[in-house]
């Protein structure tokens, strides 16, 4: 038996956490000791990622992370944040500029002008990537002739950019790179010739390295600073894990078989598959599907659905009037709201930038002649109700893609405290929905690092199977028939609900 202690850092778009995890073939536990606020920054026009501060609170968790270790050493630390955005560095490897926002306009139309130039299925057919305005092709070439562009020799990704910061190590960790739209889906390297022809230097992308690799070890002044100086005189090495944030939460999923699909659900609801070969079809395009690198050479088969940043922008524009929600309050009033009177596509382009949310819903559904939801349990219920519906469509998207039979939905990540969409989902997909651990990225950040570290945890299904001893799950049974034969054979959830209220 061996045992590891590893931290991970995991930062979404709304907070960073840093986890410290005990890690052997038959224990896994996971406590959170800080957490902090992303708080992004407009400046001059332009919405920016505050990064320092992102650093800072990294410094500051691996200092309680120190005191939490009673004189033990720490076996690693992991980084995985939300993906596409990224940092410049100078040629003496200072940044360059603030980092960018993906959800700022500065990509408005580069999509369309990316496609002009190399063909949107040429493009889909080498990179497998969905077409989303934020992707960090279309980023790369909204600022390819301004001057932070002109003096950067290096991009890097906010993962690699932290990791860089902490170690001195400079490269892209593999499934973080597959979401830039750069990297070739079939052989997994960066293609340089389609950067050439869309105007960014090839050199700008950084060696590529893989879920599992020692990436470096903490600086002098890093371990002074956190008090993380190992009491036996050893390094603490930084180990590439699915430094994308989603990459890290499939990894947690608990599935017991393949066929399973799975929501990773928080700022986004990233609804996928498992595959072992990327999907490159036309008709997969036309899906707008998407083939992410996974952990092992997998594919995450997935669409990106606008998640429950539709209802923490509802929330935000409510309290910005002054009118503070408790969410728990506000998801049992939506729960007693009727199912579906409100339809409304949650993936429509007009709600992916911050805004007044309930106003966007409003006109929405003022343009499709639906009925108006008034009151904010009414909006949270519209909400709910169309991201179970866009979790629909990309589960019916992907069956008919693939030919895959999905017969458990596994809802991961914050999303799986939401009964309320935990259930509309298993109603409106006509499947069980097993629903958490909430903690899977931070779970799939940690065992990767345990595998690396030398417990033997030899692939996907031996991680999982850990996941699902040592996590509680909760099951959701669909109201309707199940469209496909297998429910009882689902995972044994650890407590169960039909009909939960919040
Ligand atoms: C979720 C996520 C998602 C990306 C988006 C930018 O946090 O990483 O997978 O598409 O952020």
């Amino acid at each position: 038996m061996t045992t590891r202690r590893v931290a991970a850092v995991d930062i979404g778009a709304g907070s960073g956490r840093v986890m410290l995890a005990t890690v052997s073939e038959d224990h896994l536990d996971l406590i959170e000791v800080h957490r902090f606020a992303n708080r992004p920054v407009r400046v001059g026009g332009t919405l920016h990622w505050d990064v320092l501060a992102l650093y800072a609170g990294v410094l500051d968790g691996l200092k309680e992370t120190a005191g939490h270790l009673d004189g033990e050493p720490l076996d690693g630390i992991g980084i995985d944040t939300w993906a596409v955005d990224y940092g410049l560095l100078g040629p003496d490897g200072s940044l360059v500029g603030l980092p960018v926002h993906y959800r700022d306009a500065r990509t408005d139309g580069i999509s369309q002008k990316v496609a002009a130039t190399v063909g949107a299925a040429e493009l889909y057919n080498r990179t497998g990537i969905q077409d989303l305005p934020f992707n960090t092709v279309n980023q790369l070439v909204a600022e390819r002739s301004g001057s932070r562009l002109q003096a950067a020799e290096r991009m890097l990704l906010v993962p690699d950019l932290l990791t860089y910061w902490l170690t001195g190590a400079i490269g892209a960790e593999v499934t973080n790179a597959s979401t830039t739209q750069l990297l070739d889906a079939t052989t997994r390297a960066w293609d340089s010739d389609l950067a050439g022809r869309l105007g960014i230097d090839p050199g700008l992308l950084p060696p590529l390295r893989h879920p599992g690799e020692v990436l470096g070890v903490l600086y002098g002044d890093v371990l002074a600073e956190t008090g993380l100086t190992d009491p036996h005189g050893g390094p603490v090495p930084v180990v590439a894990v699915g430094s994308h944030d989603t990459a890290s939460a499939v990894v947690g999923v608990p599935a017991d078989r393949d066929s399973f699909a799975y929501v990773s659900c928080g700022t986004w609801s990233l609804v996928g598959v498992e595959l072992e070969q990327p999907v490159l079809t036309e008709d997969s395009r036309a899906a707008n599907l998407t083939n992410e690198a996974g952990v092992d050479g997998t594919v995450r088969y997935l669409r990106n659905v606008m998640g429950l940043w539709l209802l923490r922008e509802s929330l935000r524009t409510w309290a910005d009037r002054g009118e503070e929600h408790d969410l728990t309050q506000l998801l049992a009033a939506a729960a007693a709201e009727p199912a579906g009177r409100w339809p409304v596509d949650v993936d429509h382009p007009s709600l992916l930038p911050p805004g007044d949310m309930p106003a966007r819903i409003a006109a929405l559904c003022r343009e499709t002649g639906t009925p108006e939801p008034e009151t904010p349990a009414q909006v949270v219920r519209c909400i709910v109700d169309g991201l179970a519906e866009g979790h629909r469509r990309a589960v019916d998207d992907i069956r008919r893609l693939t030919g895959r039979d999905v017969e458990v939905i596994h809802v991961v990540g914050g999303g799986a405290r939401n009964t309320l969409l935990c259930q509309a989902t298993a109603d409106a997909c006509g499947v069980p929905v097993l629903g958490g651990p909430v903690e899977a990225t931070a779970l799939g950040n940690v065992l990767v690092q345990a595998r690396a570290l030398g417990v033997d945890l030899p692939d996907l299904a031996a991680m999982r199977a850990l996941v699902r001893r040592t996590q509680e799950l909760r099951r959701f049974e669909p109201a309707t028939a199940p469209t496909t034969p297998g429910p009882t054979a689902a995972p044994r959830p650890t407590r169960s609900s039909r009909r939960p209220t919040a």
